[in-house]
């Protein structure tokens, strides 16, 4: 098992990915960092985690697809017509073999980045928000609200994120995957159910 060094992460990384993509994963880097400080999480976990989460994201889609395949990855039907989708599943799978991470739970955050998952860890959760929101990003709706939310309140954050993503996926509904589905319908439940609980 090859431990590389936060540094010699770094360098890799900045061979295999674009300039652009490589100020995107710092500001996921520091924005996890941030969030690990104010939810009592493993500040070194979710440095690691965000420098990885994009690592096999400069990839064209036959080349995920052939990855995939080679290191025996299984691919999903959803997968095989949106093939960036992998980039999540080839990133953590690259984390452990070519990053030497033989830690799940940073496994896990990279493995579900992109759709999220029902009831992440703390991880997953600052991980699949700091990708939202990090600085350089500037898109999608609602930013100044959500990113308020990461740091006061993140079921709700991810709630928010995962409903705007469905919304913005809404226009070829074919392309959604489930797990994004059941994200969205896990925070949703959660949320719903803390309201009636406080009475409101
Ligand atoms: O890799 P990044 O661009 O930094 O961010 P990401 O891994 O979250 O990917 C973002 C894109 O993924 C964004 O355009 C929304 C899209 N996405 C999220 N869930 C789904 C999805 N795309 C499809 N086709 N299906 C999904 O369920
Ligand atoms: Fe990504
Ligand atoms: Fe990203």
């Amino acid at each position: 098992m090859i431990v590389l060094e936060v540094k010699e992460i770094k360098d890799k990384l900045k061979e295999v990915l674009t300039k652009k993509r490589y100020e995107h994963t710092l500001g996921v880097a520091y924005t996890a960092m941030c969030m690990a400080m104010a939810h009592d999480a493993d500040i070194d976990k979710a440095n690691i985690a965000g420098l990885l989460h994009d690592n096999a994201k400069c990839m064209s889609d036959e080349k995920l697809l052939q990855k995939c395949k080679k290191h025996g990855l299984m691919i999903t039907d959803i997968e095989k017509t949106h093939p960036y989708l992998l980039h999540a599943k080839l990133g953590a799978f690259y984390a452990e073999y070519k990053y030497g991470i033989d830690d799940e739970e940073i496994k896990n955050a990279i493995l579900y980045h992109t759709t999220g998952k029902p009831d992440m860890t703390m991880l997953e959760k600052i991980i699949y928000i700091a990708d939202y929101i990090e600085p350089s990003r500037n898109k999608a709706l609602n930013l100044k609200e959500i990113r308020k939310l990461a740091f006061t309140d993140i079921d709700e954050c991810v709630y928010k994120i995962s409903k705007d993503t469905i919304e913005y996926l809404q226009k070829d509904s074919d392309s959604i995957d489930m797990t994004t589905v059941e994200t969205y319908r896990y925070y949703d439940e959660l949320i719903c159910n803390r309201r009636n609980y406080d009475g409101c």
